[in-house]
């Protein structure tokens, strides 16, 4: 039974900050992990703007494959505790490094999906976007959909890919949480990529209590004011708990 005393005594603004870890126990593969995504490929060689201008039927195909895994993938107990969490604190946000919609499907509202959806398809320019696939009914579109606005321009996923900026209003978004928060949570991440792996800093910094939730150590945990050694969907129920109950 985790000791919550390292709790601030009063809590109303928690920013939850999931990587791929929180869907893990979903059975959407981590990317690092040993059934991780990249076990078959490097990032470099699919999640990349040149990757998909070299060869985009194998983006899109690795997609596809993403997809129709993740459509057949539930929502877990962290992702339900989340959803818990932002209705019990009206202040609160969820800010996600994963693209697999888990957040949204376990009822959450306020979420900052900052490396984009990956039931999104959009234009380079981002002049258009716009959900295509409907995770219920896990219709699909054919390969390498054509823009209808611009017949000539391909769409691609609606994701952030290594070498691409994330969108402005997200990274600010996720920024400012982390400032202001009461505390900040971060759930299932190696803390390998950047932008967002400097998240949590910006809360220790800022003054924000940090609590890291994962299987193994990270470089988060290292400067964590708390470390829950344990699966997302074991550790964070009781945490949202005890977090409702000193709110307000
Ligand atoms: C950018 C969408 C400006 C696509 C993804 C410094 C500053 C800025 C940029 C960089 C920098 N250094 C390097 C860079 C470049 C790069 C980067 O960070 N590279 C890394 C590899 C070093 N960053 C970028 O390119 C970003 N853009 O900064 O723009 C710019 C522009 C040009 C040039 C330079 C800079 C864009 C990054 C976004 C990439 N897109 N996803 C897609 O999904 O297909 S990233 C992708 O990988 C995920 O979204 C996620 O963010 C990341 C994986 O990380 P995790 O979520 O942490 O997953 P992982 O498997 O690694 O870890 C899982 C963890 O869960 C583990 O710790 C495990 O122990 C734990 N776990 C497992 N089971 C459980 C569990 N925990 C709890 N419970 C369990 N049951």
């Amino acid at each position: 039974m985790t000791d919550f005393g390292f709790l601030p005594s009063k809590i109303d603004r928690v920013v939850v900050l999931s990587g791929a870890g929180i869907s893990a126990e979903s059975h959407v593969p981590t990317f690092r992990g040993e059934d991780g995504l990249w076990k078959n490929y490097r990032a470099e060689q699919l999640a990349t703007p040149e990757a998909f201008s070299a060869n985009p039927e194998l983006v899109w195909e690795w997609y596809a494959w993403r997809r129709s895994l993740i459509s057949k993938c539930e929502p877990n107990a962290a992702h339900h505790a989340c959803a818990k969490l932002e209705k019990a604190l009206p202040e609160s946000w969820i800010v996600t490094q994963n693209v697999d919609g888990l957040h949204r499907r376990a009822g959450a509202e306020k979420i900052v999906e900052i490396h984009g959806s990956i039931w999104k398809i959009r234009t380079m320019d981002r002049r258009e976007e716009r959900f295509d696939w409907d995770p219920e009914t896990g219709s699909t579109p054919e390969l390498i959909p054509w823009s209808e606005a611009q017949p000539r321009r391909m769409l691609r996923p609606g994701v952030v890919w290594f070498g691409e900026s994330l969108p402005e209003d997200g990274l600010d978004k996720a920024v400012e949480l982390c400032r202001t928060a009461d505390l900040c949570v971060v759930v299932g991440t190696s803390g390998l990529v950047f932008p967002a792996a400097g998240f949590p800093e910006i809360a220790k910094h800022a003054g924000v209590p940090v609590i890291d939730i994962n299987v193994q150590p990270t470089n988060i945990s290292s400067y964590a004011d708390a470390f829950i050694k344990g699966p997302a969907g074991e550790a964070l129920p009781p945490l949202v708990d005890e977090i409702i109950a000193r709110s307000g």
